[in-house]
């Protein structure tokens, strides 16, 4: 069993009693011998601590992912797991939280490597071919090998569009005119009274937000205020924000009554997020009700929470779980630029052009894989990575 440790200042005196644990290298978070102490929470405790530690000359406070830098550098872990570490503490969802545990387990870097591999194995076969004269040049196995490389960096980058919106959650906002019942729909997804409902139009002003999790993805909601026109004052405000809030959204749920139709009012507020399903309101009202989702037009009754699930359904079908794929900016930027000279090699091969020009394209495409696992970048590719870290991590 430890024992707390008596951390005396200069004058001997005894500042803080706390635990510390000495992780010997190798086999710490960063590779080298760390000491770890765990102490009071008290903000003026830890200074002074800080103090001791500083007066000793010996150590300095850390840099932003110093911890995770240094045990990428002692090949601790590769480029893409040491980003998962940052992924991982950002993470605001469960399903971001188990993508960034998936990187940092090496899921991504393991067929990142063996992409490399495949690749390079390619590359030595065509070096050979005109260096050499005992391993001729075969258009269609080049071209052959070439393609299946192309096939597994496509199912790297399947879902590249909707990866990044699982990880931080998909911005969906319900939108339509006043008293189409945009209200009672926040309220029958989330499945209790969050907002409040009310015949009298313009009742809904702030932007209501609630996080739910539907098939394994966090949706952040928003109730928004109705839009319409002729608005002045605290109502006018509130579209203002409704328009803001409609340009940052993954998914749009535009509601209409379905007594009135869409009109031409609604007309400009269709397209303008990345994704919209047209929500027909109040079908309950109609004399023969249709209910379900046909054609981007799902067909509900928020008051009577009928056509719901399926209306669901078709909000989790647009974000698919599936295979996870890259989620993080730098990784789909180096795949879709390796894909870029493999499809231009894949077409100098179709054009007749000789072996030596088309290991030029092979060459990029193979230094873009290794980047991702950190094999040859910059400094300054680094300093942008570990600057987002907080520091101690
Ligand atoms: N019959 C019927 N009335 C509804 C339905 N959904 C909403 N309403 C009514 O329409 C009015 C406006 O609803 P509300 O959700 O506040 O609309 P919002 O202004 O778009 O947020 C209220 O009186 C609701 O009870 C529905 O599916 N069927
Ligand atoms: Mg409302």
């Amino acid at each position: 069993m430890q024992r707390p440790s008596e951390i005396l200042d200069s004058a001997g005196e005894v500042v803080e009693k706390a635990m510390v644990v000495f992780h010997p290298g190798p086999r710490s978070y960063t590779g080298e011998d760390v000491a770890e102490i765990s102490c009071h929470g008290n903000p003026l405790l830890v200074d002074a601590l800080m103090e001791i530690i500083r007066a000793t000359g010996l150590a300095r406070t850390a840099e932003r992912g110093e911890f995770t830098k240094r045990a990428y550098l002692s090949g601790k872990m590769d480029l893409a797991q040491a980003e998962a570490v940052g992924a991982l503490i950002n993470a605001e969802s469960a399903c971001g939280v188990d993508m960034a545990r998936s990187l940092l387990a090496g899921d991504l870097s393991r067929r990142i490597t063996s992409l490399g591999d495949e690749l390079f194995e390619i590359i030595s076969g065509v070096e050979a071919s005109f260096l050499t004269d005992d391993a001729p040049y075969d258009a269609s196995v080049f071209s052959q090998a070439v393609g299946a490389v192309i096939q597994e960096v496509d199912s790297l980058l399947a879902h590249g569009d909707s990866a990044p919106k699982r990880y931080s959650g998909i911005v969906t906002t319900i939108a339509g005119l006043p008293n189409a019942g945009k209200s009672s729909l926040f309220n029958a997804i989330l499945g209790y009274p969050r907002t409040i409902v009310h015949q009298e139009s313009g009742t809904t002003r702030d932007i209501i937000s609630e996080r739910l999790v539907f098939s394994g993805v966090d949706f952040l909601f928003h109730d928004t205020a109705g839009i319409r026109e002729t608005a002045s004052g605290p109502e006018q405000a509130g579209i203002q924000k409704t328009m803001d809030i409609l340009r940052q959204s993954h998914l749009v749920l535009y509601v209409v009554d379905a007594c009135r139709g869409p009109t031409s009012e609604d007309e400009p507020w269709l397209n303008l997020g990345e994704k919209t399903i047209v929500v027909m309101n109040k079908a309950d009202l109609l004399t023969r009700p249709l209910y379900g989702v046909r054609n981007d037009t799902a067909w509900v009754s928020a008051k009577y929470r009928t056509g719901i699930d399926e209306l669901m359904d078709a909000v989790a079908g647009l974000f698919p779980l599936g295979q996870s794929g890259v989620f993080l900016g730098r990784h789909t930027y180096l795949l879709s630029r390796a894909r870029e000279y493999l499809a231009h090699c894949l077409a100098a091969i179709d054009d007749g052009m000789t072996p030596d020009v088309l290991v030029l394209d092979l060459k990029t495409a193979h230094e873009s894989i290794r980047e991702i696992a950190g094999e040859s970048v910059g400094r300054d590719v680094l300093e942008s990575i570990f600057s987002d870290f907080c520091i101690g991590k």
